[in-house]
């Protein structure tokens, strides 16, 4: 296993918890967590460490009132970039996202206030998405002359539909309140804290064993790029290393001898 060395973050607070479950927090409230290059590099090196630091779940929470204002446009503008540093701007974007989702250890997002433009996209990179009553989700790049750069076209347009996707980011639209839950851009809505939810639910996928999460939270994306067939076919070859993994046996005897909870409806 890889150790993290949590000092070297600087827009990240990186806090390991108990039961193997670490709080990311984004870490620049006077820019509303705006993504400068540096965030980004950040984001990088702490998620494609974490499958290989026995991380047994991660919250990603914001300080602040705001989740994330997106790009960083100040930054964007003095930096007058030209198409290709942007270009590759774009991939460390990529890069960061693509950790989250793939890596295979859940990521759940604790929303609150804007969750715009390239904070949508970091969100959306996330296995579980929770919102407070404050949360609310847009793609303001069109206003801005902009264009989405960190995978909204993909991961947005899978939440919620290309339809929906394309009048966000043309007319400006705002969507908050169980109406986001309902399209699919978080999962829960609560009236508390969006951070005690979402370390609740973390707490819980932690329980699970670390290779049947590491399925869930790859092979799930992995399997939406393949066709019907290649999929049926790679969830076979998972669901071999998995199901038989020797950790489980204990788990599946429990069952068997009938001390194990059974799956009930909820009251
Ligand atoms: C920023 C940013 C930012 C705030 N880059 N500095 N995203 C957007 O178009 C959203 C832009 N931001 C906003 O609409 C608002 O700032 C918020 C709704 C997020 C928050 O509003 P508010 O009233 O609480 O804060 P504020 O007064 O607007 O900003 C406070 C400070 O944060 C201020 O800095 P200060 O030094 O003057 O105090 C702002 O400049 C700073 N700030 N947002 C830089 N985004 C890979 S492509 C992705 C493309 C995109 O993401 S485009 C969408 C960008």
């Amino acid at each position: 296993t890889l150790e993290i060395d949590r000092t070297r973050f600087a827009n990240l607070a990186v806090d390991a918890h108990e039961d193997g479950v670490w709080v990311v927090t984004l870490n620049r409230p006077a820019k509303r967590n705006a993504l400068d290059s540096h965030t980004i590099e950040e984001l990088v090196e702490f998620f494609s460490a974490a499958p290989r630091a026995g991380i047994r779940a991660i919250v990603l929470a914001a300080n602040g009132d705001h989740f994330c204002a997106g790009l960083d446009l100040v930054e964007h503008h003095q930096a007058d970039r030209s198409p290709a540093e942007f270009m590759h701007l774009c991939m460390r974007w990529h890069e960061a996202f693509n950790k989250m989702e793939y890596g295979g250890v859940p990521v759940i997002a604790a929303l609150k206030g804007a969750v715009v433009g390239g904070g949508l996209e970091l969100a959306s990179a996330a296995h579980i998405r929770v919102m407070d009553q404050t949360t609310y989700f847009a793609l303001p790049e069109g206003q801005r002359g902009l264009f989405t750069g960190g995978g909204a076209t993909i991961r947005v347009t899978d939440l919620i539909g290309k339809s929906r996707m394309i009048d966000m980011m043309l007319t400006g639209r705002v969507y908050q309140g169980q109406e986001a839950v309902d399209l699919g851009l978080a999962q829960y809505i609560t009236e508390g804290s969006s951070l005690e939810r979402a370390m609740e639910l973390a707490r819980k996928a932690a329980q699970n064993l670390p290779l049947s999460n590491f399925a869930i939270c790859s092979a799930v994306s992995h399997m939406q790029n393949m066709s019907a067939l290649d999929a049926a076919y790679a969830e076979a070859v998972v669901a071999g290393v998995v199901n038989t993994q020797p950790d489980a046996r204990a788990r599946l005897a429990a069952f068997a001898d009938k001390s194990a909870a059974r799956v009930r409806p909820n009251n």
